[in-house]
């Protein structure tokens, strides 16, 4: 298989997260990891559940990408407060660069459904955030890297459907754009489920990467034809670089599937949910390097975070299967 799973798997665990009073005692998982490279460091926001079932965010950073330290500290959003409505977890966050600031996309669980968040830091000390960013229930938020027509654009999943014994979900991603990061219009759906095979329901992984053969997209899908159990998977599309909205090719076949046993088992069984991408490489105009390595970080049985590695190409080629 073209996708090699680190030999550090699981590379964090809730053992390595630090013990810290009140919330972080002995903590029950860790996963989803948001994922960005700064300089020669790599830097995740991970996904921590504590044995109240309260969500965390902490930083992780890396010299290798495969070995992290845990900051103590879990992140607050300045200016969150502004927000009337209960706030019970923030979770799945996804990390966009747009020129020098860094742009956050998290759900929100709240009382009425689950909402987008939006925050951004320009060194993961202070976080500021920005606002509500999806007029609906949706999830799997994920910003383009630069503005296409002045637009900037955002893949996102609507919660439309139930799924038996799990959370609300959805069979559609859609394109939505904005003018000022804050107020969204969507533009349209983008990517359906396909009933019956890998990916019934769907939602963005990592943010889109710019490739010359169009927007590279990691995505999850579940299979839910299976007596009690929802296999989450993670596959590829390509879409057009100057109308995301339009496919260019989809993977048949998923790239990634629960076999190890950190996969198989944990707090969700049979969950592999990439949220979050390093490519090694881009050239002068900012186009991912077939070549390059990229690094694909996911959650595991919602339970502990893995990382993964291929070639931008070898993803690209999956596409086409
Ligand atoms: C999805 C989200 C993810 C979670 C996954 C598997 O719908 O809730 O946060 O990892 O289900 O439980």
């Amino acid at each position: 298989m073209f996708l090699i799973r680190s030999a550090n798997n699981p590379i964090i665990t809730r053992k390595d997260i630090p013990s810290v009073l009140p919330h972080l005692i002995d903590v029950s998982s860790v996963f989803n990891p948001g994922a960005v490279k700064i300089d020669d460091k790599y830097l995740l926001i991970i996904r921590v559940q504590n044995r109240g079932r309260e969500t965390l965010l902490l930083k992780a950073e890396s010299s290798d990408g495969e070995h992290f330290n845990i900051s103590q500290n879990p992140i607050h959003f300045d200016g969150i407060e502004s927000v009337k409505e209960k706030i019970f977890h923030i979770y799945d966050v996804r990390i966009t660069k747009l020129g020098n600031i860094y742009y956050l996309v998290y759900a929100m669980d709240m009382e009425f459904g689950c909402r987008l968040g939006l925050a951004s830091t320009k060194d993961f000390s202070d976080y500021k955030f920005m606002g509500i960013i999806s007029n609906d229930d949706s999830r799997n938020g994920v910003l383009f890297p630069e503005r296409i027509d002045g637009k900037y654009l955002m893949y996102e999943r609507p919660n439309l459907f139930s799924l038996e014994n799990g959370p609300k979900t959805g069979s559609a991603i859609y394109l939505s754009e904005s003018i000022d990061l804050v107020n969204w219009r969507k533009c349209g759906p983008v990517l359906e489920g396909r009933f019956h095979y890998w990916d019934e329901f769907i939602g963005s992984g990592p943010p889109p990467i710019k490739t010359k053969s169009g927007w590279l997209n990691i995505y999850h899908g579940v299979a839910t034809h299976f007596a009690s159990s929802n296999i989450y998977q993670a596959g590829v599309f390509l879409s057009d670089l100057n109308n995301p909205q339009k496919i260019i090719a989809r993977s048949k076949y998923n790239i990634l599937e629960p076999r190890e046993l950190y996969e198989l088992t944990g707090q969700v069984a049979n969950v592999v949910f990439p949220t979050g991408a390093i490519v090694e490489e881009y050239d002068s105009s900012g186009f991912a390097k077939p070549e390059s390595e990229i690094k694909i970080y996911y959650g595991a049985a919602d339970t502990c975070v893995c990382m993964c590695t291929s070639t931008i190409g070898e993803i690209i080629s999956a596409a086409y299967q």
